[in-house]
């Protein structure tokens, strides 16, 4: 008698799969493709616990797709460019890439014994001078199309850290890195104009939403912001005597009547340019203070409004009043216009900053609640308009807005307008381990994009103490490599020395995929076409909007220069909760990490993978304090088991096998299919430990081992062990006496016949006595058995024409009738 050894099984197979090549995708397969994708690590350290979570996940999908006669990409590689190895780098005196290189090896070597269906020859990373060049060259191409550019701007800027922050990196005013406080920096920077495509990136969201989750489709709705309502113009009489027009953008043209005063952003250049010469001290003290915020702090509503008047006043352009004109720093510089109509009455941040600063409030919007001239709480809901000239007596706020849009377009003061909250993408880093950007600035030529036969653009060997952050970029400190000559006039002419977000590196790796070794172009359009648009992504939260959304812009970009057909990235998307420990994130402070090494050391591979999966729905948590990997590697076992107690030969009728059994198999093996595609793979591992049960139950209470039946079902279960245990389904499969591999396997054609259910008896009362009794399916409706009731010749004959008054069905068992 054997013995269950997960090590042993683990090392044995691992060999033969790689001898069998099971998981290499065929571009010229006839079968038809699926392609499967789960997030590339970022490679620091070894996986952990997230990864074997998400991988196991995403294993059961591609492995099913295989079985199901489907030709599958699903390829792996790393996202290797960033800031970790970066500072790992300066710590340890080294290059970057032996820290990046290094934790790729170990993470490979992981990935390997973790048994996940990868089609490792497709492998790449994103630091590779081969797949960078190709992210260049894609920036070139943007570039041309007007969609990479240039511009000086006012940016997060960690002064410890030396470097641009994005607004996710600002955590109440301080680095989310390191906690120094951020201040702003006017700085020239690359932007991918990712507005240009803000209205058809929210349109495709509808179509989206069937197959992605709610939060994730709702996160980029409120990300991406759009907003309908009026630019409007304002005459700022200057203190010079001229007149300066300022446009503002509100949601509320209809309640312009009570706008009495302006707000302009502190931080722009309309501020300078508004403000009179005796307050310009007071706007500069102001100033220090505000670069101290972030914007999310700026927005929010329970902050003391602060801000200073402007000394120069504007004319509404409905009443003819004067209004006084103030800088605040609760209205952003780059939202809208950066300058607002402040309507106090109804508008809470701005009837604080009324209240703050003794301005005026004018209710123009009757609510019928409390008058926020006295209470100075803005009222917000819809009414009937007051004070507002041609408005008064309409009580209806769309029809206002149409009606205040007429007036203002009539007259050529205002204009209707959308909005939105969706920024350009600011792209570029001064940092070193990222993809050089491939400009050359020329004195004659201007900013000259690296012609496509000079890719890649290789970065300079930098490392150690080179690299350390010092407010510029260390490009900037490779003199002989900054030098170059001008792509157009041959002058000389130096290198832009930015490098690329990481994040343009992985918005388009699921391209680069389908043609991985491809010399010549980014990718081949005819594969990306064959093989995409990717038909199950999954990932984690975090990447609800940047990435994704990202990725999402660059697709459509790209289909816009012809290079693919489809215009979505992803066409389902499946976001994975987190391992946690004890209730809480596991963290090195909680002490409460789970090692992910340790794990697979102690239970094996398969079980660790098995619990995983079993553990919750794929989109909750999963507490690891809550789950058995010793109970998964129980259930292994007792599977494995069977696989010794079949008696019969492999390729047996099994036509004539145990009806019962049989039945079993097939249900488990329908519902499957249903699980799978619905996600629900923890319940699909339940029902595969019922029809172990069944099985035991049949071999030793029953039909025993030779049974058909008894081969039958224990195939179907290394079949469905193989999607989560694949090293145990192998052995049990070899075990069964075929040949490896049962990841190729055609999933069985289920025989509709065994899906019948069986009968019950239902007996059917008259005046409390048996008259009838029917044979129905266990799951008939109430309404088929009370007319199948009624119409029984026993039940017809006890009725003798007496009318019923009530039918009382307890489906599927008894139906009363009282007459
Ligand atoms: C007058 C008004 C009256 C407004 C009212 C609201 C209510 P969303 O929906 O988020 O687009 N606003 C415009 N630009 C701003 C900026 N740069 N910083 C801060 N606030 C700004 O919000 C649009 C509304 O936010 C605009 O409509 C404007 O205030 C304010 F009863 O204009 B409203």
């Amino acid at each position: 008698e054997q013995t269950y050894d997960a090590a042993a099984l683990e090392a044995k197979w691992r060999g033969v799969w790689d001898s069998l090549d099971l998981f290499r995708a065929h571009d010229d397969s006839e079968k038809p493709k699926k392609y499967a994708l789960t997030m590339f690590p970022y490679p620091s350290g070894d996986l952990h616990m997230g990864h074997a979570e998400v991988m196991a996940l995403h294993d059961v999908i591609a492995r099913y797709w295989w079985l199901k006669g489907y030709e599958v990409l699903n390829p792996m590689g790393w996202d290797s460019f960033g800031l970790p190895a970066e500072n790992a780098a300066i710590r340890n005196d080294e290059h970057p890439a032996t820290y990046t290189y290094g934790n790729i090896e170990t993470q490979y070597q992981s990935f390997h014994r973790y048994g996940v269906s990868f089609d490792w020859s497709r492998r790449f990373n994103t630091s590779d001078p081969e797949y960078y060049r190709w992210t260049q060259w894609l920036f070139t191409k943007f570039h041309e199309k007007g969609l990479a550019y240039r511009k000086k701007s006012p940016v997060n800027w960690c002064p410890a850290d030396q470097t641009v922050l994005a607004n996710e990196q600002v955590v109440d005013g301080a680095c989310e890195r390191c906690g120094a406080e951020v201040t702003k920096r006017d700085l020239t920077q690359w932007y991918f104009k990712t507005t240009h495509y803000a209205q058809e990136l929210l349109d495709s969201l509808d179509d989206l939403a069937p197959t992605w989750p709610s939060k994730v489709v709702n996160a980029q709705r409120n990300w991406i912001g759009r907003s309908e309502g009026a630019h409007v113009t304002f005459d700022v009489a200057l203190d010079s005597g001229d007149v300066e027009p300022v446009t503002v953008f509100t949601t509320r043209p209809d309640t312009l009547w009570g706008a009495t005063f302006m707000v302009v952003a502190a931080d722009a250049d309309l501020a300078q340019r508004l403000v009179a010469a005796d307050r310009r001290q007071a706007l500069e003290d102001y100033l220090v203070e505000v670069r101290k915020a972030s914007d999310i702090d700026r927005l929010a509503t329970d902050r003391p409004k602060t801000g200073v008047d402007l000394g120069v006043t504007a004319t509404n352009p409905v009443t003819g009043e004067q209004v006084p004109v103030y800088a605040s720093d609760y209205v952003l510089a780059d939202y809208g216009t950066g300058a607002i109509m402040a309507v106090p009455a109804h508008d809470q941040r701005d009837i604080e900053f009324a209240q703050a600063m003794g301005l005026p409030v004018r209710r123009v919007v009757d609510t019928g609640e409390e008058n926020p001239e006295e209470t100075y709480v803005a009222t917000t809901g819809n009414g009937t308009y007051v004070n507002s000239g041609p408005l008064d007596g309409l009580d209806d706020k769309e029809a206002g807005i149409r009606r205040a849009i007429e007036i203002l377009e009539a007259d050529g003061r205002g204009t209707g307008t959308v909005n939105f909250r969706l920024r350009d993408w600011l792209l570029s880093r001064q940092r070193y381990w990222g993809a050089p950007i491939p400009i050359v600035h020329c004195p004659v030529d201007g900013e000259v994009a690296v012609p496509a036969d000079q890719l890649p653009v290789v970065l300079p060997d930098l490392k150690g103490a080179a690299l350390k952050p010092k407010g510029t970029s260390p490009l900037g400190g490779a003199a002989d490599w900054v030098a170059t000559t001008c792509p157009t006039c041959g002058g000389p002419a130096e290198r832009d020395t930015d490098t690329m977000d990481t994040f343009v590196d992985s918005s388009w790796y699921f391209f680069r995929y389908v043609s991985p070794h491809d010399e010549t172009q980014a990718f081949d359009p005819a594969l990306a076409d064959a093989w995409g648009p990717v038909d199950l992504y999954i990932g984690g939260d975090e990447h609800a909007v940047l990435h994704l959304l990202y990725s999402r812009f660059f697709t459509k970009a790209l289909r816009d220069m012809g290079l693919v057909s489809w215009d979505e990235p992803f066409s389902a998307y499946l976001s994975q909760g987190k391992v946690i420990n004890q209730g809480r994130k596991m963290s090195k402070s909680l002490g409460n990490g789970i090692n992910l090494g340790e794990q697979l050391a102690e239970f094996g591979v398969d079980a660790v993978r098995l619990t995983l999966v079993f553990a919750s729905p794929p989109e909750d948590n999963i507490d690891w304090a809550d789950v058995s990997p010793d109970g998964s590697l129980r259930f292994l076992k007792r599977a494995w088991r069977l696989s010794g107690d079949v008696t019969s030969e492999p390729g047996v009728d099994v036509t004539t096998g145990d009806l019962a059994l049989r039945k079993v198999t097939a249900k488990v093996l329908h519902e499957a299919d249903q699980l799978i595609a619905s996600h629900r793979f923890n319940v699909m591992v339940a029902r595969t430990m019922e029809l172990v049960n069944a099985v035991r139950k049949a071999i030793d209470s029953g039909c025993g081992g030779a049974d058909p039946a008894v081969r039958e079902a224990t195939e179907a279960v290394a079949m469905l062990l193989s999607l989560v245990a694949p090293y145990t389904a192998e052995e049990m499969w070899e075990r069964l006496g075929h040949q490896p591999s049962v990841a190729q396997v055609s999933w069985p054609e289920v025989d509709e016949a065994l899906l019948v259910e069986d009968q019950v008896t239902c007996v059917v009362q008259v005046k409390g006595k048996v008259r009838g009794r029917l044979e129905v399916a266990p799951d008939i409706s109430e309404a088929d058995l009370e007319a199948l009731a009624l119409t029984d010749p026993g039940v017809q004959r006890a009725l003798e024409g007496q009318a019923v008054r009530k039918v009382i069905v307890r489906a599927p068992k008894l139906v009363n009738i009282v007459v």
